[in-house]
């Protein structure tokens, strides 16, 4: 059965010409004995909640999976995907790509991604079987990891984190080749993996992974474990292939037909490729047909369940939000409306999570050891820890790529809308993450708080400049940068309906005025950009439409400084008007008029944002004036930098005056 799995893989890399037989072809009797013997899933229902997860944490062995699917009879994976292996359109690319549908938990590729994923699902499955029962969940995540993820340094914070929360039904299966592209992995290695695991509070051992027996005694042993299990199984990479195995050349091309020859010799399959002799098809469907009594049993258990208890799980499962939503978020700004704050917005996003995390008990929130400064943790909020899985706050201590990738778990495996905080300088480190939740429509929330120059004395290391534009450049991100407390919670409540994507909250330290006074039901923000403040029609005559003098756009605390530069302008007659632009996204993806619309007529147009240029000329225009930054910032009180680096309404001011002069001209 594991031949099969080694066919099928040197046959699709040979037919594209290119992926990576090697992987596939040492770990086929690891793989053959978890999906034949131990795990549970069912073909006909993938998307099966209780189902365990299976992720291949090293997605250039991507072979390996589709070649499972295939055999195990999920219906999508049929031999016509598996022929057209990294071909445009098809169910097999290069690296597995998350369609639920089809088996692919997860997106993989960039190495250690996957198992700080498994960690999230992991968590998941922890915290949504201490509110819904062990009947409804209760199962495993298992991984296959790569010499090349534990090298990785997101997989320390995935491994302390997995040990520290004492997962116990996460096991980790590492493909022990010791060869990576370079050679043998010994070239720039000489971690004793087992020994690492086990200082994290794993339980880990080493065995023979290409002795069926062994991996059988070891899943074994993994099930019971008070702790999560690392199994070392030391395979030979493109085990079969007589001049390429267990070396470099068999990892990422093609064997070639002369190697694939006598591989297949080797190997006692006479069978043509891409075909699978009839008794060893069975038995693998057989196998695939292992899980469904479970999953039957399952879903009467689920019947059965008290009936308010089954639609809250079916709800969180589905991914729907409740009417409670829109309540909290309309309480929330009736309480700012009739008294206005002028607080931080990383206070007022705490505001909002008082109210939304008891409207929405799917929130699971968390921070990288920050917590006090991102706000994250609302006070009724109690810890997730290994003694209360049912804790929805995650100390996930300074690990803020280990986080992201952790967030994108508890998404993809369901029942959970993770969101967490830290600095917005250090979105770097989440950022390989972060672009994974985007690429695969993942729903999480980042809270990224000290979002400027705003920050302080903390200085130019914890300043983010260009960072709202590096965040704003990833596809299917959406970046939110409110105002005011009003503006805050309505950025969160379309944070929340982003089903499809991740979203980041850049939030300030410093107190910002409420410039968003009196109750409004709509939510403002869903436009991204709005007229906030009208311009001042000094002796309005009837029907008089003429467009204001000058144009004022700004996101954030600098929406502030813009109306105060109105007002200066107003002073020497000149009249401005102010846009807030809480989102480059929804605003982007107006319709043309819409934009137009938002955008006005006015001689001149002038953003304003304690960051880079670059976006803003989408809606200024390349001829319009920017005030921001162009450099790194410093170390000072904030109030200082501002003058310092001429964030100042005065400076808008006269960078408008110096544009209308020119225009004049
Ligand atoms: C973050 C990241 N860096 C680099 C790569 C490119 N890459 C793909 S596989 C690999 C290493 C291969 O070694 P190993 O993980 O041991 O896999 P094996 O050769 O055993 O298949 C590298 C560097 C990647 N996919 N992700």
């Amino acid at each position: 059965m594991a031949n099969a799995i080694r066919a099928l893989a040197m046959d699709a890399v040979e037919q594209a010409k290119s992926g990576h037989p090697g992987l596939p072809m040492g770990a086929a009797d690891v793989a053959t004995v978890l999906f034949t013997r131990f795990l549970k899933f069912d073909p006909t229902d993938p998307a099966w909640p209780d189902r365990d997860r299976f992720v291949l944490s090293a997605g250039h062995g991507s072979m390996l999976l589709y070649a499972v699917l295939h055999l195990l009879g999920y219906e999508k994976m049929t031999i016509r995907e598996i022929r057209r292996f990294r071909q445009l359109g098809s169910l097999t690319p290069g690296h597995p790509e998350h369609r639920q549908a089809s088996g692919i938990e997860t997106t993989t590729g960039p190495l250690g991604q996957g198992l700080a994923n498994a960690v999230g699902m992991a968590i998941a499955e922890r915290h949504l079987a201490a509110l819904f029962g062990s009947a409804i969940v209760d199962h495993k995540t298992y991984v296959l990891v790569s010499d090349g993820d534990l090298m990785e340094g997101i997989s320390q914070e995935a491994i302390a984190l997995a040990g520290h929360l004492k997962l116990r039904k996460l096991i980790v299966l590492l493909d022990d080749n010791g060869i990576s592209i370079d050679g043998p992995t010994a070239l720039a290695d000489s971690v004793d993996q087992v020994q690492r695991f086990k200082s994290a509070g794993w339980a880990a051992t080493r065995i023979d992974g290409q002795d069926p027996a062994a991996i059988a005694a070891a899943l074994d042993a993994a099930q019971e474990s008070d702790r999560p299990s690392l199994i070392a199984c030391r395979t030979t990479i493109g085990f079969g292939a007589p001049t390429k195995g267990g070396t470099e050349k068999a990892h990422g091309a093609p064997l070639g037909a002369d190697e694939i020859a006598a591989a297949r010799a080797r190997l006692g399959w006479s069978a043509p490729a891409f075909e699978i002799p009839a008794s060893i098809r069975d038995a693998w469907r057989a196998a695939g047909a292992r899980g469904r009594p479970a999953r039957l049993a399952w879903a009467e258990r689920l019947a059965a369940l008290d009936a308010e208890k089954r639609a809250e799980f079916e709800r969180r499962t589905h991914g729907e939000l409740t009417c409670l939503l829109a309540a909290a978020v309309r309480d929330v700004k009736e309480k700012l409306s009739v008294s206005p704050k002028e607080i931080a917005t990383r206070v007022a996003s705490e505001m909002a999570l008082d109210a939304l995390t008891v409207a929405l008990p799917e929130m699971v929130g968390g921070s990288a050891d920050l917590t006090g400064s991102n706000n994250t943790r609302p006070k009724a909020m109690k810890v997730l820890s290994p003694g209360d899985y049912a804790g929805r706050f995650i100390h996930y201590g300074v690990r803020e790529h280990g986080m992201a990738a952790a967030m994108n778990g508890m998404a993809l495996h369901g029942g959970i809308v993770p969101y967490s905080g830290t600095f917005l300088v250090f979105s770097d480190y989440c950022r390989p993450a972060i672009r994974l939740a985007a690429l695969m429509g993942q729903r999480v929330i980042h809270v990224m708080t000290h979002d400027s120059i705003g920050l302080g004395e903390d200085g130019p290391t914890h300043q983010p400049v260009e960072h709202l534009a590096a965040l704003r450049a990833i596809p299917n991100l959406k970046v939110f940068r409110p105002c005011d407390a009003v503006e805050t919670i309505e950025c969160w409540q379309l944070a929340l309906e982003t089903t499809g994507g991740p979203s980041v909250l850049a939030l300030t330290r410093q107190n910002v005025p409420q410039i968003r006074q009196g109750f409004d039901e709509a939510n403002r923000c869903a436009r991204g950009a709005y007229e906030l403040i009208a311009a001042p029609s000094p002796s309005p005559r009837a029907g008089d439409a003429a467009p204001a003098d000058v144009s004022l756009f700004a996101s954030g605390s600098e929406v502030a400084v813009a109306a105060a530069a109105r007002e200066l302008l107003a002073a020497r007659g000149i009249s401005a008007r102010v846009v807030s632009v809480p989102c480059f996204e929804h605003f982007l993806a107006a319709s043309e008029a819409e934009r137009a619309a938002v955008i006005g007529e006015a001689k001149v147009n002038v953003a304003i944002e304690a960051g880079i240029r670059d976006g803003w000329d989408a809606i200024i225009g390349s001829d319009g004036a920017f005030v921001g930054m162009t450099g790194f910032g410093a170390s000072a009180p904030y109030k200082d930098l501002y003058r310092h680096f001429g964030v100042t309404p005065e400076k808008v001011a006269d960078a408008a005056l110096a544009k209308l002069k020119g225009r004049d001209h």
